[in-house]
């Protein structure tokens, strides 16, 4: 065997052999996406993902085109009380062995331009980057009934908003039992 092809081996055993190792990892369950109205220009994506590994990963970016930018978000109450949104540029970790929440009122994958409306039960493509595991491509069924769900009403500031109270306030717990 020549020095070119026993490089050429090694080197096919390594790239064979590290996505396997990657893939049996992380494990994504319950992915769901909304948008607040037809209307709307930008979506979200809620789901929990699985570290089956030994070592802590994190979720470092997300890609997808039905949308111009695909971000991390989470929610924060920011000086003057007010819940908003912002981007978390580090991502999240999923701990070893644990799991990562992404769910309405915390960690989101956020799209912002949606290049057309998301439509009940179609899907939408992501792919998931991670800093250890390999990419993960997810189909995410797009579940409009989740909106009337009143999970992402726990911080206390959204009923000053412009929102309807009426549809809040009930059944907040039954919303997050759902999501597990
Ligand atoms: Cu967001």
């Amino acid at each position: 065997m020549s020095f070119k092809s026993t490089l050429a081996a090694a080197c096919a055993v390594v790239l064979f052999a590290l996505p396997a190792a990657a893939e049996s990892q992380i494990e994504v369950h319950h992915p769901y996406a909304i948008s607040s109205s037809m209307m709307a220009t930008a979506g979200a994506a809620f789901m929990v993902v699985h570290n089956h590994g030994d070592t802590a990963d994190r979720l470092i970016a997300a890609r997808s085109d039905v949308s111009d930018m695909v971000q991390l978000h989470t929610h924060i109450i920011d000086e003057s009380g007010v819940a908003r949104m912002v981007e978390v540029a580090e991502g999240f970790e999923i701990p070893a062995g644990g799991e990562l929440l992404l769910e309405r009122g915390g960690n989101h994958v956020m799209f912002i331009g949606l290049h057309a409306p998301f439509v009940q039960d179609e899907t939408v493509h992501v792919t998931l980057v991670f800093e250890q595991a390999d990419e993960i491509e997810v189909e995410i069924p797009v579940d409009l009934t989740q909106m009337g769900q009143p999970q992402a009403m726990d911080h206390g500031n959204m009923d000053h908003g412009s929102m309807d109270h009426g549809s809040m306030d009930h059944g907040a717990m039954d919303g997050s039992a759902d999501s597990n």
